[in-house]
């Protein structure tokens, strides 16, 4: 079983050029509409209760957050070390439209030019699966990934559906994960499909 065994807030930066300098291509960003609960499947994740904040008053981050994350994989006692990257929440209504657009810009700078970025994690609330903010990032993404980065869906809020739906949505989505932070749902997967991306070889090894 691969589990973090250990999490730590690094820094918070305004945007790409502010970023820390890491050479290894060892991040993992997660994007998320405001409000999807990108903050407690961090917290879930790391299994960490106050690593980022969880409000209910969407829109809140408006930095580029940065944890150290630790991964052990259990049976071999093998380490490995990540950034987590928690992107400000995209789509937030209730900010004027010049902010609006400097963060896209910002955003879509970040991702189009962070090349340390190994995997893009697309956080979606799965009970709204087919919003056209979530269909553009999935283009996006889908157009700006490299040869070497790769890219997980991932279904927040499962305990909001039952069996049956969650079925369906399983079938839609055959590729993505499903979670729940709140029921501790499907972490222990996710950690293991993002250790095993990071696991993989950079091309030009
Ligand atoms: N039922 C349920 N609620 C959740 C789950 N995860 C998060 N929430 C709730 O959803 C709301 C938003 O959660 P956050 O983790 O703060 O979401 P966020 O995406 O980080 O939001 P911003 O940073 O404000 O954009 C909170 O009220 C959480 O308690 C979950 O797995 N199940
Ligand atoms: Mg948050």
């Amino acid at each position: 079983m691969v589990e973090i065994v250990e999490a730590k807030f690094i820094t918070s930066a305004p945007n790409v050029n502010a970023a820390p300098e890491s050479l290894d291509q060892d991040e993992v960003v997660f994007m998320a509409r405001s409000n999807v609960g990108k903050s407690s499947l961090l917290n879930a994740l790391t299994n960490h209760k106050g690593l980022a904040k969880v409000s209910s008053t969407p829109g809140k981050t408006r930095l580029i957050n940065y944890f150290d994350v630790t991964f052990m994989d259990r049976d071999t006692s093998e380490k490995k070390l990540a950034k987590f990257v928690d992107l400000p929440g995209f789509g937030y209504a209730k900010v004027s439209k010049s902010i609006k657009h400097d963060w896209e810009k910002n955003l879509t700078d970040y991702i189009s030019q962070r090349e340390q970025i190994k995997l893009f994690i697309h956080l979606i609330d799965c009970r709204h699966p087919h919003l056209d903010i979530d269909t553009s990032v999935s283009q996006f993404l889908f157009d700006a990934v490299r040869e070497n980065q790769y890219i997980l869906q991932i279904f927040t809020k499962i305990d909001k559906l039952n069996q049956k739906e969650q079925n369906a949505l399983r079938r839609e989505f055959p590729n993505a994960m499903m979670v729940s932070s709140s029921k501790k749902k499907g972490t222990h997967k996710a950690i293991k499909a993002i250790y095993d991306i990071l696991q993989e070889e950079d091309s030009e090894d």
